[in-house]
This record gives structure tokens, sequence and C-alpha cells, in this order.
């Protein structure tokens, strides 16, 4: 009878390992960064929440640094052209509704889909990540629930008036999210981080939260896989 193979042991130093992680370490501290600003610019739209908003952004930018010192550790440099260039279509929505004063939109790209989103690749990435970064990676998670409740307790507090608006920037912008999942398909896996485990983990995160809103089974089905097929 043969033996069970042993799992090989990842190696953080290959130029294969460095090379895919110099995108997507850059794609997650340009994440932060743009969350950072992202909840400044909340706190300006939603003035009761104020010190609330201030409060996850201040976290945000905790969570940048953490990830900067896990691509110091790996000897790594982020590659932040190719990270602003990834995050940009998303980043312009959000800009977009931020000026015409559309909060509704700018918590679901914020607050629903991108938290949901690093939700579900830092669950993925924890089991296989390099010690130092496990441990930075295993905070921060902790901190992206409480940012993902925020936007849940808003938009439930106001779904009847926010359902029409949440149903039309979803479709705008989940199909991006797919997108932007296919683009990091390859490194994803070079780090052990399979596509699909990420689209699972993150429908899970995103159809909760819209159950928790108040949307039905229905709703959440036709909604969290808006885009999906064409992607
Ligand atoms: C909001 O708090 C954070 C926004 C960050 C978004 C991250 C998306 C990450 C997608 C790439 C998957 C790899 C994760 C690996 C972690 C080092
Ligand atoms: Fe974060
Ligand atoms: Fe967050």
């Amino acid at each position: 009878m043969p033996q069970l193979e042993a799992v090989p042991a990842i190696d953080f130093q290959s130029e294969t390992y460095k090379d895919a992680y110099s995108r997507i370490n850059a794609i997650v501290i340009e994440g932060e960064q743009e969350a950072y600003e992202n909840y400044i610019a909340l706190s300006e739209l939603l003035p009761n929440h104020k010190d609330e908003l201030v409060n996850l952004s201040k976290m945000e930018n905790r969570h940048k640094k953490g990830f900067q010192a896990c691509g110091r550790n790996l000897e790594v440099t982020p590659d932040m052209d190719f990270a602003r260039e990834y995050f940009a279509r998303l980043h312009g929505n959000f800009q977009k509704a931020a000026a015409e004063g559309k909060v509704v939109t700018c918590l679901l790209i914020q607050s629903l889909i991108i938290e949901c989103f690093a939700i579900a690749a830092y669950n993925i990435y924890i089991p296989v990540a390099d010690p130092f970064a496990r441990k930075i990676t295993e905070g921060v998670v902790k901190d992206e629930y409480s940012h993902l409740n925020f936007g849940e307790e808003w938009l439930k507090a106001h779904f009847e008036e926010s359902k029409d608006e949440l149903e039309e920037a979803n479709k705008e912008n989940l199909p991006i999210v797919w997108q932007m999942l296919n683009q990091v398909e390859d490194d994803a896996r070079t780090l052990e981080m399979e596509k699909e485990a990420l689209v699972e983990d993150f429908m899970i995160a995103y159809g909760e939260a819209l159950s928790n809103i108040g949307f039905n089974t229905r709703d959440i089905m036709r909604m969290s896989a808006y885009g999906l097929r064409a992607a």
C-alpha cells in the first residue's frame, strides 16, 4: 500500500511565490487604503455616525500598515500601480456615488461588497499564510466583520427606502467583483487560495448580509449571483 503523501510546505521565499505576492499584497494594501478614504467620505455623508465611521477609518489605516509589514517580512515590493488599476472601477463608482450624496450606494460598495470580499479573501488566506502574515490577518478579519455590521445595521434601519437603490447598486457593482476575482485567480492559486473557495465564501457572507438587511431568499439568490455567469 502506498504511504499517504505529506502535503508539501509552501516555499514563501520562492521567486514564484514572491512575484504573485507582490500583486496580491498590493491589492490588499490598496484595498485598505481606499477603505480608509471611503469611511472618511461616509463620515461626512452620515454626520450622526461621524465618530463611529472615523473610528472604522482608523482601523483600515492600521490594516494597511499590517499588510505593508507582511510584504516587508517576505522582502516583497508591492506593485501599487497594478493595485490602483485593479480597484479603479469600484473606486470610481464609490467616488461618483459619494459626490452625488448616494449613501446607500456607498454603503453597498464599501461596507457590503468590499468588506465581504475582504472577509472571504482573508479567511481563505489565513490557513496558507506565512506565520507572520497569519497573525496579522487573523486580527484584521475580526475588524472587517464589524465594518460589515455597520453597513448591515444602517441599511436594515432604512430598508424600505433603500431597497431600490440597493438593487441598482448591486447590479452595477457585483459584476465588477466577479471580474476582479477572475483577475487574481492565478496569483491567488500560487498562494494556494482557490477561486472556487473565494467565490463560495463571498456568496455566503454577502447573502447573509442581504438577509440581515431584510431581503428575502428569492431576492438574495438573484442579487448575489448577478453577473457571475457572464464573468
Ligand atoms: C476593507 O477593509 C479591506 C479591503 C481589501 C480587499 C481585499 C481583496 C483581496 C482580494 C485578493 C485575495 C487575496 C487575499 C490575500 C491576503 C493577503
Ligand atoms: Fe480593513
Ligand atoms: Fe474593513
